[in-house]
């Protein structure tokens, strides 16, 4: 049996029913692994040419080189600078659909989809120089959206977006020539850089990786985050629930699960049909439970309050309940043990995007033109199912949340619906109530237990009154645990952090929404910056970020974005870049010097901890702001109350 793997206990509640059947999931193929090559953790083995593979002995006995010569350095700069581009990729791609998903609806308003946000997208608009004055919201969103795909091919100059950043930043990033001129150029230079015999100086590769990175952040993130409020409306705070105790014993559950709102959101439109409904009830199910997993559960959530069944590593788990009917996938973070592990239950498996297609899966294809008559059909599929169901076996766990803190969200909660401002947040950071601001997100990871790392990180920052912001699947992580309730500020915040909850009504944990969405981040820092006092750029707040328990590559492209804007950031697990000494030194204190950020890499949650804690004092002391506030150690009643 395995044991010991989560905090939460509806996913150890789910592995003792799976050690009973002999089903496998991700945890017992993480042990398969085990040991794990050394060679590949320390980023020191290189794969981009034929010559190789060829891998760096780090004790100093074996070959000091590759084939061609490439240094430790080299290797582990090229692997890490693809990583880059991987995730850079990855969430362009997904902005770019968003992209064609607006121009669609502009110019087909039967299309089913439809402006959400005018005055969102009069705000992009000027943003993107496009004329808002005596035109239809039709007419400008056309533009828009052509604008905003014109910025993936752009062959020269500088992509819009970076003139949200302060400054002072903007001339720090030109001067260091890392501004990124179009999206997909900077991802296939880097791509180009990497290939064997090109770019061999690991300084000279990771200002690309910046310039890559700037692109996803400042670029193809931020277009995904602003299109989809426009598109789908601009999120404001809303109660919902997380959990698998979410599946319901009576209903048709339907389980969305990957990144992409484009196609959820028209889901939801057909899930709540009349006719669906009535279909539903007709094959003896109460109705239609449409919930979410991973980053898709972030955005309906943010929009529609749906509930959220999991994170990453809860994907499994969700089909051995035996209550899921569908899940319907689309791109990034599906796992491809799901047609084998369906096959086991009734659950059907449908692939939706041409670009994740999966041997074993149903494959529907979900096309922005065709959008609401395909949702029909696979809700459809999904009730014709419910008879199909054998041994239902649903957690009782769940707990609600509070989700939706979009950047304008934020803005009007502090300052108000029409003087919306962050000069309430920056006062309170001044007069000492807050600490500072930490951004947690990204994955889950088997390596580790399971939500322990986001968990134990954020109870011990907001114990120390620092607000918190989350994205992802560790935003999920920290809602399952009750830190996403306005009362939980009362129960685990330093006391100047809850004084400010109770006062405005918020918890001391913010849900931002997925993966894309830590560009609202990026956003609310420059927001801080241009709302005074706290200094001219990022990189002088007191804030920090972190990635407990990253896997994706996509947590690379982020990190590197965030200490690219200037703020210390901390990941847990490892990096595999330790292979060489010199990279990691180019990457934490040459970064510092040069970008004002810089990475660290911390396994142990309390030294993670105080190393933001420590991080967001200095800059405090710089602003002349601090007032000498004592750490607060996390003493072990509080480490016992998360033990397993
Ligand atoms: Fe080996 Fe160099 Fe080829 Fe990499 S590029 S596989 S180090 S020969
Ligand atoms: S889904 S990228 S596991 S956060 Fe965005 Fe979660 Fe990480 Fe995927």
């Amino acid at each position: 049996m395995i044991t010991g793997k989560s905090v939460d206990a509806s996913v150890t509640y789910l592995l003792e029913k799976v050690g009973q059947e002999e089903i496998e999931t991700v945890w017992h193929r993480s042990e398969n692994q085990e040991p794990r090559c050394g060679f590949g953790e320390l980023g020191i083995c290189c794969r981009t040419c034929n010559m190789g593979p060829c891998r760096i002995d780090p004790f100093g006995e074996g070959p000091r080189t590759g084939v061609c010569g490439a240094s430790a350095e080299v290797i582990v700069a090229r692997n890490f600078a693809r990583m880059i581009a991987a995730g850079a990729a990855a969430h362009s791609d997904h902005g770019r659909d968003v992209a064609n998903a607006l121009l669609l609806a502009a110019r087909h308003p039967d299309s089913g989809y439809a402006v959400r946000d005018a005055f969102k997208l009069k705000k992009v608009a000027a943003m993107l120089d496009v004329t808002v004055e005596n035109r239809s919201t039709q007419e400008i969103a056309i533009d828009v959206a052509e604008k905003a795909l014109e910025i993936f091919g752009q062959q020269e100059g500088e992509i819009p977006f970076i003139r949200r950043a302060p400054e002072p930043r903007q001339a720090l990033w030109r001067r260091l020539n890392v501004v990124p001129r179009g999206i997909d150029r900077e991802i296939v230079e880097m791509l180009h850089r990497t290939t064997m015999g090109t770019d061999q100086d690991h300084r000279n590769i990771m200002l690309q990786g910046t310039r890559t990175a700037l692109s996803d952040g400042w670029g193809g993130s931020m277009i995904a985050t602003e299109l989809q409020d426009i598109l789908f409306g601009t999120p404001s705070p809303l109660r919902g629930e997380v959990n698998l105790g979410v599946l319901s014993e009576r209903d048709v559950n339907i389980v969305l699960h990957g990144h992409e709102p484009v196609l959820s959101e028209m889901l939801v439109v057909a899930s709540r049909e009349e006719e669906m409904v009535n279909m539903a009830k007709s094959q003896g199910a109460g109705g239609i439970n449409l919930v979410g997993m991973c980053c898709t559960a972030n955005e309906i959530l943010m929009r529609h309050g749906l509930p959220v069944a999991g994170n990453v590593l809860q994907q499994e788990l969700a089909v051995i309940t035996g209550a899921v009917e569908a899940m319907i996938v689309d791109v990034q973070c599906v796992m491809p043990s799901l047609p084998d592990l369906c096959r086991c239950y009734h659950t059907r498996l449908i692939t939706t995007s041409a670009k994740g297609r999966m041997t074993g899966a149903l494959h529907r294809p979900f096309s922005e033109e065709n959008a609401l008559p395909s949702a029909r059909a696979i809700v459809q599929e999904a009730i014709m199912n419910f008879p199909n169901r054998r041994r239902v076996d649903i957690p009782r766990e769940k707990m609600d949340l509070i989700a939706g803190f979009s950047h304008e969200a934020i803005l009007s909660m502090l300052g108000g619906s029409f003087r919306g401002s962050y000069l309430p947040l920056n006062s309170n950071i001044i007069n000492g109530r807050i600490r500072g601001v930490a951004g947690v997100v990204g994955c889950c990871n088997p390596k580790v237990v399971h939500d322990q790392g986001h968990v134990e990180l954020v109870r011990e920052l907001i114990a120390n009154d620092v607000l918190v912001i989350q994205t992802g699947c560790s935003a999920i992580a920290c809602a399952k645990a009750g830190l996403m309730t306005p009362e939980s500020a009362a129960e685990y915040a330093g006391k100047g952090l809850a004084e400010v909850c109770r006062t405005v009504g918020m918890p001391p944990v913010l849900h931002a929404g997925s993966c894309v969405d830590n560009s609202r981040i990026l956003v609310a820092l420059s927001e801080m910056v241009r709302a005074g006092g706290l200094g001219k750029d990022i990189a002088d707040l007191p804030v920090a970020g972190a990635a407990p328990e990253w896997m994706s590559e996509k947590a690379i492209a982020i990190g590197q974005y965030f200490v690219a804007s200037g703020v210390f950031t901390v990941f847990g697990i490892g990096l595999p870049v330790k292979g060489s000494e010199a990279f990691y030194r180019h990457l934490s204190a040459e970064h510092e010097k040069m970008l004002g950020g810089s990475w660290a890499v911390e396994p142990d949650i309390h030294r993670m901890a105080a190393l933001m804690i420590d991080h967001i004092d200095l800059k405090r002391k710089a602003l002349g702001i601090d007032k000498g506030k004592e750490r607060v150690l996390y003493d072990m009643g509080m480490r016992r109350e998360l033990a397993v």
